[in-house]
């Protein structure tokens, strides 16, 4: 079954399915270049986080602004390559002000673990769509939906929307199809994927958790990419992605409105859990576009036991 009829199976709003569906096309294009390795290399110029971008990075993100701004229902986007929330449309008013027309509002890292793509690893795009207005102040529980892409051997895809699961897609040469209907994440099983290792070093208690893991034997399933490994969790029902942080780094790396919240939401309506150690990822205000987040997501006691060993 192709995407669009699935959405319809479950009642998706027509308006959200519009958006839904520029999203799968902005991810077509992007698997494309992925792919072929048409934008290898470094674009130059940096992200707010001072990281080095890289033309896919660039390229990536220049096509979800492309195929958002096609149709009129994007209010504010904001993106990991770009350094502030902007309107995508805006029409004048009679009074001389300006408005924006807009119903959602999209957050997105157009390419994450894009360092991963020279040596050809899995890659991702993290896509979240939020109501219209602001990012700032909203919580990640308050997304309608997330649409987030694998490109691996084969490109695929998550849709989450609230109170409709999460399911998966494939791309074939007709579309995107059914692939996985309704994920469901088991409560426990035993795979860790544990970001930060570093910080075992200044975090006795990280050191102590990946003791723990190897003690039960427990299987590692790490990329270094946050969407492959979060697909491992969804794909097998089961286990533990974490990103704590440590004494330099409180809030360890990754960002609540890019990437933590965003793979929360999908995990969450498979049946699993997000973290930052003490409150739901879901329920954490995103007071700034970069806020950074520790992270612990995946198998419920998986993570709640992940998470005892910091308290
Ligand atoms: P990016 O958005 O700059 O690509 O970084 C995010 C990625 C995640 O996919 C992954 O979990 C993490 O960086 C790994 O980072 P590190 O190996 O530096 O800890
Ligand atoms: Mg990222």
């Amino acid at each position: 079954m192709q995407l669009d009829e699935h959405l319809k199976t479950f009642g998706t709003e027509d308006h959200l399915q519009q958006v839904i569906m520029s999203c799968a096309q902005g991810v077509y294009e992007i698997a494309a270049l992925v792919h072929t390795g048409a934008a290898l290399g470094y674009a130059g110029s940096q992200n707010i986080f001072g990281e080095q971008q890289l033309k896919l990075d660039v390229a990536s993100n220049d096509i979800l602004l492309k195929v958002l701004g096609e149709q009129s229902l994007v209010d504010y986007v904001a993106s990991e390559e770009m350094d502030d929330e902007q309107h995508l449309h805006v029409s004048n008013t009679e009074e001389g002000g300006a408005q924006s027309s807009g119903v959602f509002s999209v957050a997105f890292d157009p390419l994450d673990g894009s360092s991963l793509v020279d040596v050809n690893f899995a890659v991702g795009t993290i896509i979240a769509i939020y109501p219209k207005g602001s990012f700032i102040g909203k919580k990640p529980g308050e997304m309608h939906a997330a649409v987030i892409a694998v490109y691996g051997p084969r490109t695929t895809l998550f849709v989450a929307v609230k109170g409709k699961g999460t399911h998966q897609y494939l791309l074939t040469d007709g579309g995107f199809m059914l692939q996985k209907e309704a994920l469901k994440i088991a409560d426990e099983g035993k795979y860790f994927a544990p970001g930060n290792l570093r910080a075992c070093v200044k975090n006795p208690a990280y050191k102590q958790l990946v003791d723990h893991w190897l003690t039960e034997q427990y299987t590692l399933r790490y990329s270094g990419g946050m969407v492959p490994d979060i697909n491992h969790i969804l794909l097998k029902g089961k286990g533990v992605f974490t990103y704590p942080g440590y004494m330099d780094e409180p809030n360890g790396k990754l960002r609540l409105l890019y990437e933590c919240g965003t793979m929360t939401f999908a995990i969450i309506e498979a049946g699993g859990i997000g973290s930052d150690g003490k409150m739901s990822l879901l329920d954490k205000r995103v007071e700034a576009l970069d806020q950074r987040s520790p992270i612990f997501a995946g198998s419920k006691k998986e993570v709640e036991k992940a998470i005892s060993f910091f308290v």
